[in-house]
């Protein structure tokens, strides 16, 4: 090579590194000192876990602090009598404390693991404002399985997924080990979060094979330093397609015992394989209740297999059948709730946050609170499937917030205080995340978008944790301490979910999406083969009214609730406004408690919803000097284009209603750009995150 294209070379390496330098790669985890190693950092135990912990803080910790990090079991830190009881087995304790004669901090839990989140917990602590002197912490999570569910398929594409193809090079595992899943790691343990469910709910045997098996372990191999294990979606017809058999049938001796020696296989490969996660009988898919036998049957012959290496079994709790005409919001519930206390103890139901499908809005499942007897795991989905894709920004800590937040009528518990085990007493917990995790620089499509992996982390450890503070640190940690461009984050954030219930769905309208790929409005689409996949199944919208009713009168899926709420919900004047349509059929004229009419508010609510993302726009562009190019850059492209979309939702939704109502707009609302045809006529193919 010239001493001339040596040059080049070297520096189109640099402008490379340039070019990457802030392309969201790092996340929230850009917090890194000048001069690392100036710190003193005692490392009292000698595991990988350790290690990891105290590579953190070196990378991180300003000149001349003074760190320990340890277990309660050294014996030096037993002697300080500090309490590590409540902490568990994952909390920490944060603390300047005189070891050996030294002032230190001391990082601190029952185990490694307690030990490397009190790291990240500092880590956070500083770069949120906190000094080495006020770091004086302590948490234990309040839920044991804080998991991500990955839709990612072996053909390397996923499921619901706008951030590029999945995380895992399935074909070249094994041989390769990408540094990614080393970075995904250790992401995932900066919040807490410590299992992984590596592949599609909508599962192939294939998974389940020796081949696959190996690369699987491969990845629990670069995982379990972090403290996190590795699952797998199980498909519940394996026995027939990889063993051969003539039945799935649980109830079958020879079915069971194929089970067992494949979770067998399975442990080892890897020891701490965390089990199975199962969509059965939904959508398709097989499950137990194609021979008769119940979804408790099933979970609990795969739960007899893994039992034995300590694994679970979570099942999916997200059912629905075109053959049972009974509203599609109560099937989960009928099938679930007389199924509470027949489960085996290592088995958790996994229950959607709401009972249709991660709209916008949805009013809290009603299984939560209905199946004491039963650890019900919450799945919330992070991927924004309903929420426009990667390219809107759309803050999901609120929806988590509202969902735990909910009373469920009994007594003083709420959604999290089932999810937390803390009303039951059931110490086996867990929620679930749909991941929005993908190939592409910036994990998660946006930099906005990975708030929503961190604020399912942070909720997953604590339910009881709110929004706003959330989005604060993870601003402060992603874009730096200056106040204007927290600020003006944490506002757009906010409010960011609620635009986009107002522009796709105000008032508890919910599935008015485009068919299949779920990409824009299709709220006409009544023509699909099974009744609850069109979106007017779900309006019901015709001349006098909107809405669907579910109280007495109609379908009665309030009935679900306990009777606190479902006496709430049976009267539209007490339903909380934003779930009316959700409960109600009302009639377009009804007098609101704005005092307009519910077809003024609907527009209004649209309007809203629109201004909402202009608004986003024009703080975005105040903050531009102060947030580096690319990441910048990228967001506001992303915010053009969600206003255009907006705007596309509600002229469109708009022109539907009045076709149905008849009724002009308001004076002084704008009219929609076009007229229904051409709404109607708008197609896309290859869209992202759909298949078929
Ligand atoms: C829906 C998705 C579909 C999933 C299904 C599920 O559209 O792709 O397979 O949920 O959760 O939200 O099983």
């Amino acid at each position: 090579m010239r001493a001339g294209s040596k040059i080049l070379g070297a520096l189109a390496l640099l402008l490379a590194g340039a070019a990457h330098a802030e392309d969201g790669y790092r996340l929230w985890l850009r917090a890194a000192v000048a001069t690392p190693a100036a710190a003193t950092i005692t490392l009292r135990g000698d595991t990988r876990t350790l290690a990891l912990a105290r590579h953190e803080l070196a990378a991180s910790l300003p000149a001349g602090a003074n760190v320990t990090l340890a277990t309660s079991a050294d014996p030096a830190v037993a002697a300080l009598k500090l309490p590590f009881a409540p902490l568990g087995d994952e909390g920490y304790l944060i603390r300047p404390v005189t070891l050996n004669g030294q002032p230190t901090v001391l990082v601190a839990g029952n185990s490694d693991r307690g030990a490397l989140y009190g790291a990240f917990a500092l880590l956070r602590h500083l770069a949120t404002g906190g000094t080495l002197a006020t770091a004086t912490l302590t948490s234990a999570p309040k839920v044991k399985l804080r998991v991500l569910n990955h839709w990612d398929n072996l053909d390397e594409t996923v499921e619901r997924g706008y951030a590029g193809d999945s995380l895992w090079d399935w074909w070249t595992l094994l041989d390769r080990i990408d540094p990614r899943y080393t970075d995904y790691a250790r992401a995932n343990a900066s919040i807490g979060i410590n299992g992984t469910v590596l592949n599609n709910v909508n599962a192939k045997a294939d998974s389940l094979t020796p081949r696959y098996i190996a690369k699987a372990a491969a990845l629990a191999d670069v995982f379990r330093p972090w403290g996190i294990k590795v699952y797998l979606s199980a498909r519940f017809s394996a026995p027939i397609e990889l063993g051969g058999l003539k039945t799935a049938d649980p109830r079958d001796r020879q079915v069971a015992a194929w089970w067992k020696a494949k979770a067998d296989e399975i442990y080892r490969a890897i020891p701490d394989f965390g089990g199975f996660l199962v969509k059965a009988n939904s959508e398709g898919q097989p499950g137990p209740r194609d021979y008769g036998a119940s979804h408790a049957d099933g979970a609990n012959m795969l739960a007899a297999a893994v039992k034995p290496h300590g694994g679970i079994v979570m099942w999916r709790a997200f059912v629905y059948a075109d053959t049972d005409p009974s509203d599609r919001a109560k099937q989960a519930y009928t099938e679930f709730k007389p199924l509470d206390g027949t489960f085996a103890d290592n088995v958790l139901v996994q229950v959607k946050n709401g009972a249709i499908d991660f709209q916008p809005r949805e009013p809290f499942h009603p299984l939560f609170g209905a199946m004491p007897k039963t650890p019900l795991m919450m799945e919330f989905q992070i991927t924004k499937e309903y929420l426009g894709f990667a390219t809107h920004l759309a803050y999901l800590g609120p929806l988590f917030q509202e969902t735990l937040a909910s009373a469920t009528g009994r007594g003083k518990e709420t959604v999290a205080t089932v999810v937390d085990g803390s009303s039951e007493g059931h110490r086996l917990t867990g929620m679930a995340g749909v991941a929005n995790i993908g190939r592409d620089r910036d994990w998660s499509g946006s930099t906005f978008n990975q708030a929503n992996w961190y604020v399912f982390g942070r909720m997953a450890w604590d339910p009881t944790l709110t929004a706003e503070p959330i989005a604060r640190e993870w601003a402060q940690q992603t874009f730096g301490t200056d106040a204007r461009v927290v600020d003006t984050a944490v506002t757009m954030m906010m409010g960011s979910r609620e635009a986009v219930v107002d522009y796709t769905g105000p008032l508890g309208l919910a599935h008015l999406m485009a068919t299949g790929h779920h990409y824009g409005p299709g709220p006409w689409v009544d023509d699909l083969k099974r009744p609850e996949w069109n979106p007017a199944y779900y309006h019901k919208a015709d001349r006098q009214g909107i809405g669907f009713d579910r109280t007495k009168s109609g379908s009665d899926a309030i009935a679900q609730y306990a009777s606190p709420i479902a006496k709430r919900l049976a009267d539209p004047g007490t339903t909380p406004e934003r779930e009316l349509l959700w409960f109600h059929h009302v009639a377009w004229d009804r007098k609101m408690p704005s005092g307009r009419t519910l077809w003024e508010d609907l527009v209004a609510h649209y309007d809203r919803g629109v201004a909402y993302v202009g608004n986003m726009r024009s703080q975005w562009d105040g903050v531009r000097t102060l947030v580096d190019t690319e990441r910048w850059q990228k967001t506001a492209t992303y915010l053009a284009v969600q206003e255009r979309e907006a705007r596309w939702w509600r002229d469109a939704s708009l022109t539907y209603w009045m076709s149905l109502n008849g009724r002009p707009l308001p004076a002084s609302v704008a009219a929609p750009e076009h007229d229904l045809t051409w709404y109607k006529a708008v197609r896309f193919n290859y869209v992202p995150g759909h298949h078929d």
